[in-house]
Formats: structure tokens, sequence, C-alpha cells
């Protein structure tokens, strides 16, 4: 069995933060059959430098890059953070786009693929990640690889008339053909991915499903991320979550806890979701003094304008609803532009009430499935869940909401306070059971499986 390599754009290399699902389930990958996890080392350096750095621990192997200043503004945070990020997430309001940005991008993406294939043995298995690495299959391919190549985009895939306002989109296109295996998150990413290459390639669909496009055969499927659901599940019960759901319980006293955390980003519909809670407020007098929003949102990607311009209408937001609500004891909102350790929001999702996952558009949504894990089965919480996060596929039994509905999602608050208990636990145990079959192992495993499928000639 060769070895599985995977690419993406940050590594868990000793010394990163390894928390985290997809970490967690991408180092046991590696672990499990011996590997190589190649990506940007989180470093910039003063000039080009030409090599990897190569760390290894156990039987895992990491080949970091650095970037140059240039190309962490012009590859990170221009054209994947500037251009692709705000279009796959159906804001092309947004994105800018910037020739200069692209040439980087193009130029980041074809010195990895060289520095990656320099590092190849011939039965191994390649495993891309995200929307930094669109073109990496094809580099590879430039340099002469001609073993199966699988992807993974972690983001949705926008409909056909938004992708291909990208001025690019054809040449990404053509690079994401150069995959053997292309996943996506859900199902509607599929659709509007093989729409997008039947209108503008003339894709052809094989009776098989696979899809036939300039001169390549590639299968396009849907692997939708979990997260290891036991691990959560423990977190939620562990001394970290209790000393955390103490200490929030000894302010809030008896009130309804909704609690919200996302990172700070324009996809999450926070300023939707503050406006829902004053709305809340508005139309139910009976509320006021009875429930808390916390709503943690770290800010991350702070030097590009549109996450500046979010921090503060937040700020603006959050002030609002409390100046007009709040009482000698209360509070409305807390909200707390900070991160906090995975345990210690285990603690809060199990102490809430509700649960407020309403992205404007997302990949699949990992909060929504943490919150469902960290559960106490008897009195569990309610998890209202945007219908354009991906995780609302197959998590029907949240309510599900439309983030721009103020008054729907205000509703549908409301509705989760008054829940009977019978249809609370009703409810948690079939999100329950689907967080707990669809995990990240399982994730992993089929995309690997499929990959190895590929390799072996059964596809
Ligand atoms: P993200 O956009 O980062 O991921 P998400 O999947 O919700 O979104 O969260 C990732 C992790 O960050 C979760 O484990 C969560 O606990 C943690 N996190 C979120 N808010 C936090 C906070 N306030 N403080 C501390 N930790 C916090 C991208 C895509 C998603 C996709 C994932 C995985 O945008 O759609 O689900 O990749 O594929």
């Amino acid at each position: 069995m060769g070895r599985l390599v995977v690419a993406s754009n940050r590594t868990a290399a000793p010394g990163e933060d390894r928390a985290g699902g997809l970490a967690v389930a991408l180092w046991d990958a590696l672990t499990e059959r011996g590997g190589l996890w190649f990506g940007w080392s989180g470093e910039i350096a003063e000039r080009e430098t030409r090599g990897v750095r190569l760390v290894a621990e156990g039987n895992v192997e990491f080949a970091l890059a650095d970037l140059t200043e240039a190309e962490q503004q012009g590859y990170y945070l221009g054209y994947a953070n500037r251009a692709l990020w705000p279009v796959f997430h159906y804001r092309i309001d947004l994105a800018r786009f910037d020739d200069s940005d692209w040439d980087c991008y193009a130029g980041v993406n074809r010195r990895f693929g060289r520095l990656l294939h320099q590092l190849l043995r011939r039965d191994d298995i390649v495993w891309v990640h995200d929307y930094h690495f669109l073109l990496l299959g094809q580099e590879l391919r430039n340099n002469g690889w001609q073993e199966p190549v699988g992807f993974f985009l972690h983001i949705p895939f926008p409909p056909s008339e938004i992708f291909s306002a990208l001025p690019q989109h054809q040449r990404i296109a053509r690079a994401l053909a150069e995959f053997d295996l292309l996943g996506f998150q859900t199902m509607r990413d599929v659709g509007n991915f093989r729409r997008y290459m039947a209108e503008h390639h003339g894709a052809e669909e094989l009776p098989d499903g696979r899809l036939k496009a300039f001169g390549r055969t590639i299968r396009v499927e849907a692997f939708p991320i979990g997260i290891d659901a036991d691990e959560f599940r423990r977190f939620a019960q562990g001394q970290d979550a209790s000393a955390a759901a103490e200490r929030v319980g000894r302010i809030i006293g008896d009130r309804a806890l909704v609690i919200g955390a996302d990172r700070m980003d324009y996809s999450k519909g926070l300023p939707q979701r503050l406006r829902a809670f004053g709305r809340l407020l508005d139309e139910n007098e009976d509320l006021r003094g009875r429930v808390n929003l916390i709503q943690i949102a770290p800010p991350s990607r702070e030097t590009v304008g549109a996450y500046r311009d979010l921090r503060e209408e937040l700020d603006r937001l959050a002030g609002q609803v409390n100046g007009d609500y709040s009482d000698l004891d209360w509070t409305p909102i807390r909200y707390l532009a900070r991160g906090y350790p995975r345990e210690v929001l285990a603690g809060l999702y199990r102490l809430a009430r509700v649960g407020l996952v309403t992205p404007l558009h997302d990949g699949m949504n990992l909060v929504a499935k943490e919150f469902v894990a960290a559960q106490h089965p008897d009195d569990p919480g309610v998890l209202i869940l945007s219908e354009f996060a991906g995780a609302a596929e197959r998590m029907g039994a949240a309510l599900l909401v439309n983030p721009h509905d103020v008054a729907g999602v205000a509703d549908a608050i409301r509705r989760s306070l008054e829940m009977s208990r019978e249809e609370r636990i009703e409810r948690w145990r079939a999100l329950d059971e689907e967080v707990g079959t669809n995990d990240v192992a399982a994730w992993r495993r089929a995309f690997i499986a499929e990959l190895e499928a590929i390799a072996g000639g059964g596809a």
C-alpha cells in the first residue's frame, strides 16, 4: 500500500494547532498508513526559497514551504480570500478581481506543484484540499505525474452563473478536470458543478455518473464532512466544559441561553442574526429579561477590508440591541470578539437552550454538528440551522431557517424556547444519529476508498 499524501494550505505540523476535527482526521489517516503532509509553513521568507523544510513525526513527514510577502498578499489574502472565497460563497459583490493576484495565485500553485512533485513516489495516493490549491492537480500533471489525484472542496461550489463571473473560471475548470476525483460537501454543490461543466464546457455525464470533460473522465461526488462526535461528547462532559458552564450559569441564572459561535466572517450571517435577536425582543415583551444571546466570534483575515467592515457593523448592532433593551440587571447580548478552546465551547453548547447556526452560505458548518454532539440526551437544546449551510442537507430535524428572513429566525427562536421536551428529544435523536454515523472518520475513509479504487483501476 502506497503512502497517503495530503496537500493543504495549512498543515498540522509539530507546533501547529492540531485541535479541530479536520486536522485530527487527516492526521489519523496519515498515521494509519504512513504518509506525507505538504503545505505552507505559515512562515514568510525574505525571498523565494528553493526547497521545503522536512519534519518527521513517527511515520508521517511534513514538507513545509514558505511564502514570500508578495505571495502572501497576492495568493493568500488576494486571490484566495478576496476573489475565490467571496465568489464561492455567492458574494460577487465583495469580490476583487485583480490580474496580478491571479498571476500570483497561479504562480504559487506552480511552485508548490513542482515542490510536491519532487517528493512523490510512484504508488502514492495524493489528496489535495480546498480553494487555495485549485490548480495543484494540473501542476502535478505538468511535472509528469500520471497517478490518481483527488481533490476536496471544503467551501460551497456556487451556481454556474456565479462561478462563471470569475474572470479566470475557464482556467480553473480546465485545471479541476486534471483531478480524478472531485469531492464536494453536498449534492447541491455537486449539482452546481455538473451544470457549470455542462453549460460552459460541454461536459458529458457517463452512465456510471462520471463526468467527461476536456478529454478526461472524472468522478464527482458529495462527501459531507463530519466531526469526531465521540471526542466532542467527551469535551462536553469534561471539567473545562463544566467550569465554563458554571461561570456563565452564575451570570445568566435561570434565563434561557441562546448560543452562536462562528469565525467572524461575512458568510456566517452574523449581522442578520443579531437583528433577529433584536426583533425577538422587539416583538416579545415577555421574553425581555428572560433570555440571553452569547455570540462568540473571533476576528479572522483582519487585513481584508470586508472583514473590517463586518467587525464595525457587529460592534454597532450589538451595542444597539443592548442599548435598546438592557436593564439594570440584564444585558441581552454578550458579544465576544475572541476565540475559546473547543472544550469551553462544548460546555456552553450543552448549557444552551438554543444553538443559532445561521450562515448565509457555508460549505458544511461543523459548529452545527458540535452543538448536537454536546447536548444532554435527556434535556437537549434546539438547533436552529440555516437552509444554506451544507449541514442542512442531512440535518432536516433541526429547525431550518432562511437566515435572511429576520422575522422567521426570530420566530424560530421563540418556537425553540417554547418547544416541549418530547419534541426536543425527538429532533435531537435524529440529529445525533446523523452526526454520530457520518463522522469525520467515515468521511475520510469514504474519500480515500474512492481514490484507491481509481488507483486500483476499479473505476
Ligand atoms: P470554517 O469556515 O472555519 O470551515 P466551521 O466548519 O463552522 O467553519 O468551523 C470550524 C471549526 O472552528 C469548528 O471546529 C469550530 O468549533 C471552530 N470554531 C468556530 N467558531 C469558533 C469560535 N468562536 N471559537 C473557537 N473555535 C471556533 C471551513 C468551511 C466550512 C466547513 C469546514 C470543514 O467554511 O463550511 O464545514 O471548513 O470542511
